[in-house]
């Protein structure tokens, strides 16, 4: 089933739609964002001057720090009277970036998500546990919505509590689990310690998963545990949360809602746009968001995009998995790799768990990488034969598939700290040791 008929538009119809959808978008920022008409004025260039998506490009970037400089709310384009929620990203340094909606852009939102949710099978007969956190993240508010608006029977267990989770699992017999994939992985773990037949005492079918890259091997792991379908959702708050793209059951890749959020992808060294194909970083407009409409939003991902029509009879746009973010690409020893290129690696490594760190130090003037890894419950930890082979099979297998040097340090199960929301994989020493040195 396919939930709106946006999603099956002929290229020429879809086209159109974003084309006056852009012009209209581009005349509220420049009359109602007084940054976006400093902008566009510095730029030399009038809303009239686009007349499609083609134009696009003659019109600045917006990043992060545009939003935070404007903080809390310099970039809305409506009164405080018409918005209806804020979220707002923690962010690791500085002030948050605050999002704001409008009643049609909470609309907007549960239609993204009901055809994600529709791309998984999901219909009212579901029950869904949604175990994204609730509150100022935009996960677990905007699974809810979605799941309301199509009647589905929503537990909104938020993250934590895992005995408890795994109780209203088997208890309440929810079809249908979201999370972020580490806390998925998370509640599989205590689950198995806790004496559950995961495939027994479970009634799920399908998960939705996402707001972390994740390496495929992740995914199957988090797949066969479950016994589940796995979807993947992207998504970020300041384009309007989960639901700006999903996969359906015939694709790995993402569905992207091309009608509300125009996609490009551009290199981000020469912020030039890239064809068809082409990884680079993921940009979008929002074409309908009436609260906080961005214009080319740099959002740091990156991907690639294809226009190739699926099998499932959608016509719109798909992206490849993010692979990482920009700003989380590991430069080691020149060569650059991506946190979720090294955890397919270890995915496919007898003897390992996925519940790893990554430690990127420097020594002398030299990168190294370290990677602490538990072992699985199976291995003896005072079969040190054993031990030494798996490591030498770590190193081995990341130096051939990603040219990196690795030491590898093998830890015992459990030792590292879980997680119930985005898993911080990567401790970076030489940013903490280049900020001592300059302070
Ligand atoms: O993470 C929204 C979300 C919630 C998406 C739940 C999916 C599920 P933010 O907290 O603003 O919003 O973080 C956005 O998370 O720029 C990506 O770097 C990352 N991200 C989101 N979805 C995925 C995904 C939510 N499927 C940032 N794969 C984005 C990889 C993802 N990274």
């Amino acid at each position: 089933m396919i939930w709106s008929k946006e999603e099956t538009l002929s290229k020429g119809d879809m086209r159109s739609l974003q084309n006056m959808r852009l012009g209209e978008i581009v005349k509220r920022v420049y009359y109602l964002v007084p940054f976006y008409k400093q902008k566009f004025d510095e730029a030399k260039i009038t809303p009239d001057a686009i007349k499609s998506v083609d134009d696009l490009k003659k019109l600045p970037f917006t990043c992060k720090k545009d939003l935070r400089d404007n903080y809390p709310y310099g970039m809305f384009a409506v009164p405080m009277g018409e918005i209806v929620r804020i979220h707002s990203s923690s962010g690791t340094t500085g002030k948050p970036t605050v999002v704001g909606y409008t009643e049609a852009d909470m609309n907007i939102w549960a239609e993204v998500m009901a055809r994600a949710f529709t791309m998984g099978g999901v219909t009212s007969q579901d029950i869904m546990q949604n175990s994204h956190g609730y509150g100022l993240f935009t996960g677990g508010l905007g699974f809810h919505a979605a799941a309301e608006k199509m009647k589905v029977a929503v537990i909104p267990s938020s993250t934590g509590f895992t005995s408890r989770q795994l109780l209203l699992l088997k208890d309440f017999g929810a079809t249908a689990l979201t999370a972020t994939p580490s806390f998925a992985l998370h509640l599989a773990e205590v689950a198995k310690n806790e004496g559950y037949d995961i495939k027994k005492d479970f009634k799920l079918k399908v998960g939705f998963f996402g707001a972390e890259p994740t390496s495929i091997g992740m995914k199957q792991e988090i797949a066969n545990v479950w016994g589940i379908d796995y979807h993947e959702i992207y998504g970020m708050s300041e384009i309007i949360g989960p639901g700006v793209a999903c996969n359906c059951k015939y694709s790995k890749l993402l569905h992207f809602q091309e009608d509300h959020f125009y996609p490009e992808i551009i290199d981000p060294e020469t912020l030039e746009v890239l064809p068809e194909g082409e990884r680079g970083e993921l940009v979008v407009t929002t074409l309908t968001k009436q609260a906080l409409p961005l214009i080319r939003y740099r959002t740091g991902d990156i991907t690639s995009i294809t226009k190739i029509p699926c099998k499932c009879g959608r016509t719109t746009a798909r992206i490849e998995s993010i692979i990482g973010r920009s700003d989380d690409m590991l430069l080691i020893g020149g060569v650059n790799v991506f946190p979720s290129q090294i955890e397919h690696v270890l995915s496919t490594i007898e003897g390992i768990t996925l519940h790893y760190q990554i430690i990127a130090k420097k020594k002398g003037y030299l990168d190294k990488l370290e990677i602490d890894i538990e072992v699985d419950e199976s291995i003896m930890t005072d079969d040190v034969a054993r031990l030494e082979n798996i490591k030498s099979k770590v190193a081995k297998a990341l130096l051939n598939n990603l040219y990196i040097n690795v030491e590898v340090k093998l830890i015992a199960p459990k030792s590292i700290e879980r997680s119930e929301g985005k898993s911080v994989r990567v401790i970076d020493e030489r940013k903490s040791s280049e900020q001592n040195r300059l302070s």
